[in-house]
């Protein structure tokens, strides 16, 4: 017996009679992994691996990207395109001859009667570069609705429009390889070991060969926050205080780079003047973090020689979000931190190729980083695409966030939504259900047809997914990636390239205009419309061939370059008409909602590494669901058992708009005033915000609302809840 128990016996790895690895990238987040997908004998999707060699992941890969292959057979997944001609009446499935012809009359209908703006577009930033150009082409080209936008505009929008502001182009300027040479690093409002699991990892291992300062801004002791050298839990929204007065500190006690301030920026007297007004000791009263830790962040950053910043949604979720960006961009010029390795204002991106669409969707203007406003830009693509320039409006409509209003008042009649789920992802769910069920013509075109927003359209349109299809992803460090075809469209499901192309050929502007059949030849004819050497935004060295061989190319990539390059504005060039860089005085006001006597806590919302967005994928992997299958609520203990409310109780949350019941849970993550719920569980969180609009980018501050909490009975909210589709 003794003998047995000793010995080993060797790990069998099941063998899952893999015959085929295919390369692709993964479809969930911006890191923008490279993911080896196994097939079988029969050609079946069976298992996904990090693909070695690859830069961004090295072989790594999180807990959603180890289990994409079972992406392809997940439930709910849209089978054939469906019709009715109420949203209230039954759907019938239809042809998609039927559908395309259907939707290109309804869309002329509309436009005939009230004016071509009168149909909205809103797309994602969830599908592939070459369909978001096509996309752009078929909107701004054939169909010639201004009111086109993106699901982008509740995510990166105040990273595009502060980037614009202080660089005067969009286009994070830092990589992850800046983790290697830095010598300090703030995280503003970021959770990277749960949103971007192996960007955390590849900062994780730079700090392991070179430890350097990590100081995390959060009003949650979140997983990075734990895992850091400072946690600041500032007062939600007031981030700019803080930066305002660390750019107070360094310049008070002359720790700024005079040098480049001077070479490379405008604006500095306006910015210093402004900023003395931020003294440490009056900021601390507003952000909440004491003034003694200001000057000691200020002091660090400063002196750091290489430091930078990264953020994620805690900055651009919030009425200041623009100007928080701008904020942090300045404390990046006036410390001398742009362009060089390991200094650096880098945006951590949010879905897959939400790059993608800021470079060549034309939602806000005209592709490849053109403007609508610029009449060469205007005369450039119009001469390109075939089509007379007065074709195209002299300014970029509405955002998405004031695309719903306008059907409220009747401004908007139609709407086609490309990947997105409003029902569950804009703020103020009663109100948006309500707004949908207002459009004399709705189109939904999705992956899955169970999708929320499925439930008040007349038609659905059933899309392929990520690896079904073929084309490319920009990541958050302007890595262009290859998706390849590895499984066929599911069901009578179609490529969202070809459902555009087919419904292009139902407009007019179809027979002066050339809608390519393949990914490729979309990719070849951005390349040719990137060329230039001022052009940030230049990929025409890239090929599919040299991408894929790459595992992904950064742009800029010039006609003949070998490979990409790693960082922008490395000889403090900017984008600007004299080519410096705008130091910008940012003062703050503060207007967002705040917990009062009724409504006493902040409710701050976000993610969970397991789930993506409104889960209509994650809520069906079993291995990603099982973690959290009911919506729940981080709470403090202390207010819990001020309040008798015990963990994994049920409780009703409430505010000024609406209530939802959500399990506690009690953690000492979050402060006493604060609870924290995930948005991805639908008739939930964003029942209950209110998502004030940033005046630049018309971003919703989904992360300051004011909610009470109320007990209930536990028996009748099980009830609820197993009735809902969470569990
Ligand atoms: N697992 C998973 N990963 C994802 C996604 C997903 O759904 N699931 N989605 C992807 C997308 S689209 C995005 S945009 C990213 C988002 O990635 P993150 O922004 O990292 O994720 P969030 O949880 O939304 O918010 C981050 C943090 O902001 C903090 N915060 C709230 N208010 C403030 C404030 O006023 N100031 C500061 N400094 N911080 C504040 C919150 O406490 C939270 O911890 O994740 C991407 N990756
Ligand atoms: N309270 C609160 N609300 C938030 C946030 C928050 O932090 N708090 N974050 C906001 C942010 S940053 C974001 S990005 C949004 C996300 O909001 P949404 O984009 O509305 O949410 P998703 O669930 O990602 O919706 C994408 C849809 O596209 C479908 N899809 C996936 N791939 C394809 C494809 O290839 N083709 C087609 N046609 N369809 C496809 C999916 O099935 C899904 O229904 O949510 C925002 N809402
Ligand atoms: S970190 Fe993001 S890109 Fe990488 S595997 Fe996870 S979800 Fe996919
Ligand atoms: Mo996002």
């Amino acid at each position: 017996m003794l003998f047995g128990r000793n010995k080993k016996n060797p790990i069998k790895i099941a063998d899952k009679g893999i015959v085929e690895w295919k390369y692709t990238t993964c479809g969930y987040c911006s890191t923008g992994c490279s993911i080896e997908v196994g097939l079988n004998a029969e050609g079946k999707a069976i298992s996904s691996r990090g693909a070695a060699g690859a830069d961004v992941n090295r072989g790594k890969l999180c807990v959603k990207g180890i289990f994409e292959h079972e992406l392809f057979t997940t439930e709910g997944r849209g089978t054939e395109p469906l019709y009715r001609e109420k949203y209230i009446d039954e759907y019938k499935p239809v042809s998609w001859d039927t559908a395309l012809d259907t939707m290109a009359e309804k869309i002329k209908a509309v436009q005939e009667k009230y004016g071509r703006d009168s149909f909205a577009i809103i797309s994602t930033g969830q599908i592939l570069t070459e369909e978001f150009y096509t996309l752009g082409k078929l909107t701004r080209g054939a169909i010639g609705t201004n009111n086109y936008d993106g699901n982008t505009t509740l995510c990166m929008a105040s990273a595009v429009s502060g980037y614009k502001r202080s660089f005067g182009s969009d286009g994070p300027p830092g990589c992850y390889e800046d983790f290697e040479d830095t010598d300090c690093l703030i995280a503003f409002g970021s959770n990277l070991p749960e949103q971007h699991p192996i960007i955390y990892w590849r900062l994780k291992e730079a700090m392991e060969k070179r430890k350097f300062p990590l100081i995390v801004v959060d009003p949650r002791v979140t997983m990075l926050a734990q895992f850091a050298d400072m946690h600041l839990p500032i007062t939600p929204g007031t981030d700019l205080v803080l930066l305002n007065s660390l750019a107070h500190v360094i310049l008070d006690e002359g720790l700024a780079d005079d040098d480049y301030i001077n070479a490379h920026t405008n604006g500095f007297e306006e910015f210093k003047a402004l900023v003395k007004e931020y003294d440490p000791v009056s900021a601390s009263k507003i952000c909440g973090i004491d003034e003694d830790t200001i000057r000691n962040v200020a002091r660090l950053y400063a002196k750091a020689g290489k430091a930078m910043s990264i953020w994620t949604m805690g900055i651009n979720q919030s009425t200041h979000g623009s100007d928080g960006v701008v904020a942090i961009n300045n404390l990046n010029l006036i410390t001398g931190n742009i362009g060089k390795p390991g200094g650096t204002s880098l945006s951590i991106t949010g879905q897959c190729n939400a790059m993608g669409t800021r470079e060549w969707s034309s939602c806000s203007g005209l592709p490849g980083y053109r403007y609508l406003e610029n009449p060469e830009d205007r005369k450039e693509i119009a001469g390109f695409w075939g089509i007379d320039e007065e074709f195209f409006p002299k300014k970029r409509g509405l955002f998405q966030t004031d695309i719903f209003p306008a059907i409220e008042t009747g401004q908007i009649k139609g709407l086609w939504l490309v990947a997105s789920n409003p029902m569950s992802s804009l703020p103020n769910s009663e109100r948006i259900r309500k707004t949908l069920e207002k459009l004399d013509f709705f189109v939904v075109q999705d992956a899955y047809s169970d999708v929320e927003s499925a439930q008040y359209a007349h038609m659905y349109l059933p899309a392929a997914i990520w690896a079904e299809k073929d084309g490319c992803f920009t990541n958050t460090e302007r890595r262009v990636n290859r998706i390849t075809n590895i499984q066929q469209p599911y069901a009578n499901s179609k490529p969202d390239l070809w459902i555009f192309n087919q419904l292009a050929k139902r407009f007019d502007h179809y027979k002066t205009m050339s809608f390519p059949d393949t990914a490729e030849e979309v990719f070849e004819e951005m390349k040719t419309l990137s060329k230039g050497k001022d052009r940030t935004l230049d990929i025409s060295g890239m090929s599919y061939q040299m991408i894929e061989k790459q595992r992904g190319i950064q742009w800029p990539c010039r006609e003949g370059d070998e490979t990409g390059a790693q960082r922008l504005y490395t000889d403090g060039k900017f984008q600007t008409k004299d080519g410096t860089a705008n130091l910008i005085a940012l003062p703050f006001i503060d207007n967002n909602e705040r917990p009062d006597n009724e409504f006493p806590f902040w409710l701050n919302t976000g993610r969970v590494v397991e789930h993506f967005h409104t889960r209509t994928r994650t809520g069906k992997m079993g291995n990603c669901n099982k973690y959290s299958p009911t919506p729940y609520m981080e709470m403090n203990p202390d207010a819990a058992a001020d309040l008798g409310i015990e963990h994994q109780a049920y409780v009703r949350v409430v505010s000024k708009r609406s209530d939802a019941v959500v399990m506690v849970q009690l953690t000492q993550r979050i402060p006493y005033n604060m609870v924290f719920i995930p948005f991805h569980f639908h008739d939930c969180a964003n029942r209950l915000t209110l998502g004030l609009l940033d005046p630049y980018s018309r971003q919703p501050a989904f992360k300051q609302n004011a909610v009470r909490i109320e007990k209930i009975d536990q028996k009748e909210a099980a009830q609820r809840n197993l009735e809902s589709r969470s569990f």
